[in-house]
């Protein structure tokens, strides 16, 4: 059965449903695609959908143009803010990316070129990063007088190491997209040709797993994360309980038994 493309474009967004992939691209290509207010309530409203809608089982996100991810928060939005309104503009874009790290259904980076700042901290927020081989990617916010303010001080080190994470957060340098490969900051590099069919092939083995598994498992990680050993494999153990209360498990179970793909319901 063909799958109808559903396609809307925002201000600063463009965002498209094609099967279980919802594809969300970043579209401010004259400014490297940097993230002003706009952007970031677009970026709520198309993620808030892709979480509502059962349809869309992995979101791919990527930058318009063959130059950026996303540049970074935009500076000339940064250049007027007040104290009391960075603040705001800082807890309002951070929920934003929370949303992204907890959608409850995954999230593939496919970071196009520079990923700076902001770009490599929505990246972060992302669950996993492919980059293309000319991509860039850094925290440069030192050079401009302020610090990381949508995690790069939190999720890089939990990332890289605290280490990597200093001399990237305090030196502001740009690595290259080897680098990030070797670091852990990107899981693969491929050419920029390949860039988006690497994320599909990767979100389309997901889209064929247990939605709620899918779910309970990104929960563990990234709620385990935050714990001592000891709880975050008691969470394992309570989640793996809920997993086994799900129709879907009875379904993965017994098709596995009868020799047959098993088609989840996400029940
Ligand atoms: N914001 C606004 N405009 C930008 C941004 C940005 N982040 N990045 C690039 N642009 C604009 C440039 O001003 C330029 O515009 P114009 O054509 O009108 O002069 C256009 O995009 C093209 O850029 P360049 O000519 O500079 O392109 P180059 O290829 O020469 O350089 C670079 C590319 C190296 C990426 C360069 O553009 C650059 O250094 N950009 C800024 C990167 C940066 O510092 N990012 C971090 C921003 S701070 C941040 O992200 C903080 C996040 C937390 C915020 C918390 C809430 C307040």
């Amino acid at each position: 059965m063909a799958t109808t493309a559903v396609f809307t474009r925002f201000e600063n967004l463009i965002y498209e449903k094609k099967g279980a992939i919802a594809y969300v691209t970043v579209n401010r290509p004259k400014v490297l695609n940097a993230l002003n207010r706009a952007t970031m309530s677009e970026l709520r409203a198309v993620f808030e959908d892709a979480q509502a809608d059962a349809g869309v089982r992995v979101v791919i996100i990527t930058g318009a143009g063959d130059k950026a991810f996303v540049a970074g928060a935009d500076i000339k939005e940064l250049n007027l803010l007040s104290p009391v309104e960075a603040k705001e503009y800082t807890h309002r874009g951070q929920a934003v990316f929370d949303l992204i790290e907890n959608l409850g259904k995954p999230t593939i980076a496919c970071i196009n070129g520079f990923a700076l700042g902001g770009g490599c901290e929505l990246a972060m927020a992302c669950t996993i990063r492919f980059a293309s081989d000319n991509a860039k990617l850094g925290q440069p916010e030192v050079k401009l007088g302020i610090i990381p303010g949508y995690g790069g001080t939190q999720r890089l080190p939990r990332l890289v190491g605290k280490g990597m994470a200093m001399q990237l957060n305090l030196s502001a340098e740009m690595i290259t997209a080897q680098e990030a490969l070797r670091i852990g900051l990107v899981n693969d590099v491929t050419a920029p040709g390949d860039l988006m069919a690497r994320g599909e092939a990767i979100a389309h083995k997901i889209a064929a797993n247990a939605p709620l598994a899918i779910k309970y498992c990104m929960e563990a990680v990234n709620k385990g994360m935050e714990m001592p050993l000891a709880e975050g494999l008691f969470l394992e153990a309570t989640l793996f309980a809920v997993s086994c209360s799900t129709e879907d498990k009875k379904e993965g179970t017994s098709a596995f038994l009868e020799k047959r793909a098993a088609n989840f319901q996400g029940k």
